[in-house]
């Protein structure tokens, strides 16, 4: 496949926003460009995990109570440097970190936006080369500029966002992000070390062919999930066919692959765990803005993911994201089934 040279970069994307958009300070730009830097680095590791020691466990356990991998430790730290050493960037928190990080230096307290992460979303899948992501959200600080942020700058609901992206490491390696004038998919061309603009303004199809879910949980759905999941298996020849069923248990590379195709995916409650296991701020919270600027849905099953308030950093929620029209059809087997 030969490389269009004249493709943009995401340097050149960036700066073309700015000039589009006078207004803008072009610090929202800076940060995201912060963010393809440490993802590139963290490419480079996940690109060579089979080859050196930072496979298996970190020897430690995150909040989560999950075993922490190398690579989860790696790629933590290397955002955590790039957006530190940064000026556009005045905190974070992550999936990696029992607390938020404070940047409180004289130039990060003076950044008007703090990013969420999830800096190696699958990581039980490094070992055996299945596909894994960052996740990521950006907001504007509620608290003055000029002050070292505090936890409510990072307890906003979903749809304060100012941008929100994911990088998949996989076949390629994609670093996609959306702010609210669109989705835009960059791919790394390792030959010049650049993510270049290959999937300009995505869009979300208003419905699929592909359902995911961890059907081993299907017992412990509620009803409502149960009857959308048989519905999927049972359409008509006329309404297309059964559904194909795809997941990889990598959410990163199974909602990308939705967002692309069109589909929906469900990580449901259970009557073991109600709330599910998907993390609110920096999983659900930066896919459901995504899909949603891309013109998809994202509920909890009962209310939309971007309206939840969070009430701690770590928090679960059911989540249920994709195809505009199969999600409607998802809430009405919702709301018929209680
Ligand atoms: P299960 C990975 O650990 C993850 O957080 C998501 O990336 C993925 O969608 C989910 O968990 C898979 O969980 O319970 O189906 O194995």
């Amino acid at each position: 496949m030969s490389i269009n040279r004249k493709v943009q970069t995401l340097d050149e994307f960036t700066i073309q926003q700015l000039r589009d958009f006078p207004q803008a300070t072009g610090e929202l730009s800076n940060l995201l460009r912060n963010i393809g830097l440490a993802a590139k680095r963290v490419n480079v590791e996940v690109n060579k995990a089979g080859l050196v020691d930072i496979l298996g466990d970190a020897g430690t356990v995150n909040v989560q109570g999950e075993k922490v991998k190398k690579l989860d430790v790696f790629a933590n730290d290397q955002f955590i440097k790039v957006l530190q050493h940064g000026i556009s960037c005045a905190g974070i928190a992550s999936e990696e970190l029992d607390d938020f990080v404070a940047f409180d230096d004289e130039k990060s307290i003076h950044s008007k936006y703090v990013c969420l992460f999830d800096p190696l979303d699958g990581s039980g899948n490094i070992d055996v080369n299945v596909s894994i992501g960052t996740i990521f959200g950006v907001y504007r600080r509620v608290t003055p500029v000029g002050t070292v942020v505090t936890k409510e700058d990072f307890l906003q609901p979903g749809s304060s966002q100012v941008a929100a992206g994911y990088v998949v490491y996989g076949s390629s390696t994609m670093l996609v992000y959306a702010t609210r004038r669109g989705v835009n998919g960059f791919t790394l061309d390792p030959s010049i070390g650049e993510w270049t603009l290959s999937h300009p303004d995505i869009r979300c199809p208003e419905k699929g062919k592909i359902y995911s879910v961890n059907h081993g949980s299907f017992f412990e759905f509620d009803k409502g999930v149960q009857s959308y999941i048989t519905a999927c298996q049972q359409k008509s020849k006329e309404q297309g066919g059964p559904l194909r069923q795809r997941y990889v248990g990598s959410m990163v590379a199974d909602v990308h692959r939705n967002l692309i195709k069109g589909g929906i995916f469900m990580y449901p409650g259970t009557s073991s765990k109600p709330d599910g296991k998907l993390r609110l701020l920096y999983e659900c919270n930066p896919f459901a803005f995504i899909v949603g600027v891309a013109g998809g849905k994202a509920t909890n099953g009962k209310i939309r993911t971007l309206d939840i308030v969070p009430s701690s950093l770590h928090e679960r929620c059911p989540f249920f994201v994709g195809s505009k029209l199969m999600m409607e059809e998802l809430e009405t087997q919702l709301d018929q089934n209680g």
